[in-house]
């Protein structure tokens, strides 16, 4: 890429002269199309509204949070137009996991859907009270919809480095706060140049749908960098069960669709994959794809599968299967531009059939925002992403297990500390520990063990109390789905949590 690049630019304005500007960008279940034409003209308005109306300068930072809609990706879009750096956060976190993000990236604005704002404007008033939340898609005076199409939709993008940051992606830390990972204009294109021209391969006659917010940057990738840069349509949907999905896959014609092993599972348990037929791509990732359901999903109806690892570090897939290069039951090779490795406690390569630590090379890396824990995520220059792999003689990577206290479970990461912090603050619990336990359906589930105060009893009700208490303080889908009470929590004798003990208490 030149040395000046705007990711914006490349993903709207070019491909709308490259394909056409009356081709759909977008579309919702709800019936609603813009083209590329009218996508380029809302991103330009935001644009205009931030610079012009909020006072936006390069490389001011933007919150950005919102369900998956058509104004979500048209303010993504025109924050990077306008210099801007986009921090995005979840609509399901709560005010206490997006307080930490705003510590830390004190962002100048913040754009949010209008029904996910209470928990921003709580987080100005206590965190950044120079905060400006803007809402949009309401009808509360100074909405964002309403002040951008007042606008003419002419802006020329800031002429922004290859190498300015463009996006900050916090992701669960496996202990304590969030991490932030800062992400280049070139690193939102090197994902589409390695994963999405090699392995996914979309075609401008592709309509996509992905299960996954775009702040989780699979769903980023999915619904906006890879369709938009191939001149395909993307399908927002805000919420979808995967019952629903397969049902929406058959009526709106969707023919690429990616999610989590889980999604797939379900439809197959309740029989829906002949909605699936229609599909000319299925992507699997956030966690393993089991190889059964691989394969019934090659034997029903001829799907095969790309499973995929990424990680928000390296912003996409850097180990892909797809095509005929596919060996069951392995997650698969390096997608073109990475490099793979699986290295011993000491650092050193190990041979095939070795478990040890995944290490990543590629276009695009690991750069915490002003962290201490960068210096263990890249070490000698590889990304250590947490997970444990072994290689294969023909250079294929079969997944073994997580290597730290990150839970994956429907394909979203869950670090246990934050769901221990939060049962912690239930007034009728003394200490508790938290470990991932194997689950058919979603890999892994969230288990807690808890140890009550005196005069509290462990029954299922207070089971209950305590997984709706966390389902309060933190986004519901990282709850403790098995929650079981003991005496104590197992310590050695320097009184050190034996978090393995746990592991196997759960696994019989
Ligand atoms: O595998 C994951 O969890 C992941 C993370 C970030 C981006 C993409 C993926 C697949």
């Amino acid at each position: 890429h030149p040395e000046r690049l705007n990711a914006a630019t490349e993903l709207i304005d070019r491909t709308a002269a490259t394909y056409g500007a009356d081709r759909p960008a977008l579309r919702t279940p709800a019936g609603e199309t813009w083209t590329y034409g009218e996508l380029r003209k809302r991103a330009n308005q935001v644009a205009q509204v931030l610079t012009e109306d909020l006072g936006l300068v390069p490389g001011g930072r933007v919150l950005l949070r919102s369900p998956n809609t058509p104004w979500t990706v048209a303010s993504w879009l025109g924050v990077l137009k306008a210099g801007g750096v986009v921090v995005t956060v979840m609509a399901a976190l709560r005010a206490r996991e997006i307080a930490p993000v705003v510590e830390r990236t004190l962002p100048a604005l913040a754009l949010v859907d209008h029904r996910c704002a209470e928990d921003v404007h709580a987080v100005r008033d206590t965190v950044l009270p120079s905060l400006k939340v803007v809402e949009f898609g309401g009808t509360g005076p100074g909405d964002l919809v309403a002040r951008a199409t007042a606008k003419s939709g002419e802006f020329t993008a800031v002429d922004t480095a290859a190498d300015d940051v463009a996006l900050l992606a916090p992701t669960s830390g496996s202990t304590g706060t969030p991490k932030i990972t800062m992400h280049f204009h070139r690193d939102i294109l090197a994902i589409d140049d390695t994963f999405g021209r090699h392995v996914l391969r979309l075609l401008p006659d592709d309509l996509v749908a992905c299960s996954a917010p775009f702040a989780f940057t699979f769903g980023l990738g999915m619904l906006v960098v890879f369709p938009l840069r191939a001149g395909a349509c993307a399908l927002l949907t805000e919420t979808v069960t995967p019952p629903g999905m397969a049902e929406l896959v058959e009526r709106e014609g969707i023919t690429v669709l990616a999610t989590a092993p889980t999604a797939y599972k379900a439809i197959l348990r309740e029989g829906r994959e002949r909605q699936l037929a229609g599909l000319r791509v299925g992507v699997s990732a956030g966690e393993h794809i089991p190889l059964g359901v691989w394969e019934q999903l090659r034997d029903s109806i001829g799907l095969r599968v790309i499973d995929g690892i990424g990680a928000t570090e390296l912003l996409h897939i850097f180990i892909s299967a797809a095509g005929d290069d596919i060996r069951p039951g392995a997650t698969g090779k390096p997608v073109p531009g990475f490099r793979a490795t699986v290295l011993g406690p000491d650092g050193t390569e190990l041979g095939p059939g070795e478990p040890g630590r995944l290490g990543v090379i590629g276009p695009v890396g690991c750069r915490y925002l002003d962290d201490e824990r960068q210096k263990d995520y890249v070490v000698d220059g590889w990304n250590l992403t947490g997970d444990v792999f072994h290689r294969d003689e023909d250079g294929y990577f079969h997944y073994h297990a997580r290597g730290d206290n990150m839970i994956v479970s429907s394909g979203y990461n869950i670090g246990g500390p934050e769901v221990e912090a939060a049962i912690d603050t239930h007034p009728d619990v003394l200490e508790c520990a938290v470990v991932g336990r194997s689950d058919a359906e979603r890999g892994e589930v969230v288990c807690a063990f808890v140890v009550l105060r005196d005069g509290a009893t462990g029954d299922p009700a207070k089971a209950k109390e305590i997984q709706d208490h966390v389902k309060q303080v933190i986004a519901p889908y990282k709850y403790p789905r098995d929650v079981r009470f003991r005496d104590s929590l197992p310590r050695n004798a320097s009184g050190k949590l034996q978090r393995f003990a746990l592991r196997a208490a759960v696994e019989h």
